[in-house]
């Protein structure tokens, strides 16, 4: 039984607005105004009303990445310059299934200094209902971002998600505590549970549908990754410095 949204076609996957199941990157979410100050100040595309979205035009999502199946993965790999950020990339995923797990790994190395923040846009359906909105979620997190005009901004408490017997329409980051599993998303007859070993997870209830696809509300992803617009954050470490490894598991 499939258990994520899809398109009808397989050219609708390029350069789509949903992000269908797509990787974002170098940023995931929001980048404020579209400039980070790392080495300089770095501008990028706003291809997100004001501010720049998941990487911009030129993002991972848009690219086409090499792959090798074997028995239980799939490896994607990607050498690439994004245009509007500096330097290059290597950007590996890895898809690998054990048992009933999906176990997704991030890993990137860069040339240069760069705000790195992959994530995965699967879109998980509904399950048995017509809107995930029918559903429940347990999230193990107190404090989320708080978002101003959508760019997240810093901490704050805010306990009203943690359980809820109906989930509500959602585009939000949430800051994840330690403690098994980050997210428990619910049907009657169907329970997917989210372990990451990332700090934050964006929970998006698809509030949108690119022309490609019918209906609203009939996904919802975990985009679990760094904090998004963590570059802009103070204190926040969002960068991957040049020559170290990059990787997140979720
Ligand atoms: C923006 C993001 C959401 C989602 C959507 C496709 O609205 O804030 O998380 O990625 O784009």
């Amino acid at each position: 039984v499939n258990k994520v949204l899809t398109f009808d076609k397989l050219e609708d996957y390029i350069d789509n607005g949903m992000y269908m199941n797509a990787i974002c990157g170098p940023t995931a979410g929001r980048i404020d105004s579209g400039v980070y100050e790392l080495n300089g100040t770095v501008v990028l595309s706003k291809n997100g009303g004001d501010h720049h979205l998941h990487g911009g035009d030129d993002s991972y999502a848009r690219k086409y990445f090499d792959y090798e199946i074997s028995d239980d993965s799939v490896v994607f790999s990607l050498d690439t310059n994004n245009s509007e950020y500096p330097g290059k990339q290597r950007i590996q995923i890895t898809y690998k299934l054990i048992e009933s797990h999906l176990e997704i790994t991030f890993e990137a190395t860069s040339d240069v200094d760069i705000p790195m923040n992959l994530t995965s846009h699967i879109y998980f359906n509904a399950f048995e209902e017509e809107s995930v909105l029918e559903n429940k979620m347990r999230i193990s997190s107190y404090r989320r971002l708080e978002l101003i005009k959508q760019v997240p901004v810093g901490p704050i408490e805010d306990k009203r998600f943690q359980n809820m017997s109906k989930i509500i329409e959602l585009d939000d980051p949430f800051i994840l505590e330690d403690g098994n599993p980050s997210i428990i998303y619910q049907s009657k007859n169907t329970v997917l549970e989210v372990d990451t070993d990332y700090d934050s997870v964006v929970v998006y209830t698809q509030n949108y549908a690119c022309p490609e696809f019918k209906g609203i509300q009939k996904g919802i992803c975990f985009e679990t990754q760094k904090w998004p617009n963590g570059i802009n954050i103070e204190g926040y470490d969002a960068v991957l410095k040049a020559g170290q490894k990059y990787k997140h598991v979720t």
